[in-house]
């Protein structure tokens, strides 16, 4: 198995990119290697699951006050200790985390930054849905010594690298280094992600779309509007699309990715800024979006353009391929409130 060369891992794929570039020094190779591996870890726990009953909640609440599943601590915790002990990580933010994540003076000396999402869709566990790991690197911006709060509230835009991995029927592993989006399928038998889907590009317009739309009352009514457009009831407009919706970003995202259309999480009248956090979930996956042809919006402004101003801030999203992306916000602009 091992001399057949038409099998790529995902460290021959990224140490293959990285030749591109003469001044890279390998570090950010080996920092998405330490990633792979920590979700190797947690893909293998998510399987054991059912089986050793840790199902359930761990009994803590998370900083968005929602109920912590046992395995979501196990997922923070795993890829924290993947990175913090290489030397290659300045600073860590985790959406389970209310503060930023410090690593060891004598580890601390990394120029890189990483935000994680480490089980996003937690609550699809229990009815054995697909969960994900979201997570986004950008460059240190502090000087040497501690990593702080700056290098963590860094526009999408500084982004160095972004990906997800979706633990599904097959695990994947998605990532944009900003030279394209490639996906890589964990190979059970030997435990390494393999290359299986080299620049994926997204569609200009989909055949999906994914809201939740139990809140369509709250919605305002461009929002609204587009929605219908989506039915089917603006056939001037746009075509009707089919509903796709899981409740579990990565999975909506994966299928809107590889497939075509369109994800929403709008803010509401509830909830003027959506649910979904900006650093852990919308920037990285508008940069995924973006380098495969699409675009990711908050309805008005780019995902990608926005810089936080606090760790867990929530967006409004729009996301997935670039025709639909562009058809909601014109909705938006276009319909009076
Ligand atoms: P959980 O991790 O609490 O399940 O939330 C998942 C999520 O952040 C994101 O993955 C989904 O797209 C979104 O929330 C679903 O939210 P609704 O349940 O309100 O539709």
């Amino acid at each position: 198995m091992l001399n057949n060369t038409s099998i790529i891992t995902i460290e021959r794929f990224i140490l293959e990119q990285e030749r591109n570039f003469p001044e890279a020094t390998g570090e950010l190779t080996n920092l998405l290697y330490d990633i792979a591996l920590g979700t190797k870890i947690v893909a293998a726990a998510i399987r054991r699951a059912g089986l050793v009953n840790i199902l359930g909640s761990a009994g803590a609440t998370n900083v968005q006050g929602e109920e912590q599943q046992k395995l979501d601590v196990f997922a923070n915790e795993t890829l924290k200790s993947a990175m913090t002990h290489t030397g290659r990580v300045c600073v860590m933010a985790s959406e389970e985390d209310e503060e930023i994540i410090s690593i060891p003076a004598e580890y601390r000396a990394g120029k890189y930054a990483v935000l994680f999402d480490p089980l996003d869709g937690s609550s699809n566990i229990d009815v054995n849905g697909a969960v994900g790991t979201i997570f986004s690197i950008y460059r240190r911006v502090s000087p040497e010594g501690e990593g702080t709060l700056a290098d963590v509230l860094q526009a999408g835009s500084e982004q160095v690298a972004a990906g997800y991995v979706m633990y599904g029927s097959s695990v994947m592993l998605v990532y944009t280094a900003g030279n394209g989006v490639h996906g890589f399928t964990l190979d059970p038998t030997f435990g390494e992600f393999v290359l299986s889907h080299p620049a994926i590009t997204m569609p200009p317009r989909g055949k999906y779309y994914s809201v939740n739309e139990s809140n369509f009352a709250r919605w305002g009514k461009g929002v609204q509007r587009a929605v219908r457009g989506f039915h089917g009831d603006l056939p001037d407009l746009i075509p009707g699309k089919v509903s796709r919706y899981i409740g579990s970003l990565v999975a909506d995202f994966h299928r809107n990715l590889i497939a075509g259309g369109i994800f929403l999480y709008p803010g509401d009248a509830k909830n003027p800024r959506g649910k979904l956090r900006l650093s852990y979930e919308a920037a990285p996956m508008a940069f995924i979006a973006e380098q495969a042809g699409g675009a990711a919006t908050d309805g008005t402004r780019r995902i990608m353009d926005i810089a936080p101003s606090e760790l867990h801030q929530r967006i409004p999203l729009v996301i997935g391929s670039a025709e639909d992306v562009a058809f909601v916000s014109r909705m938006i602009a276009e319909t009076p409130e």
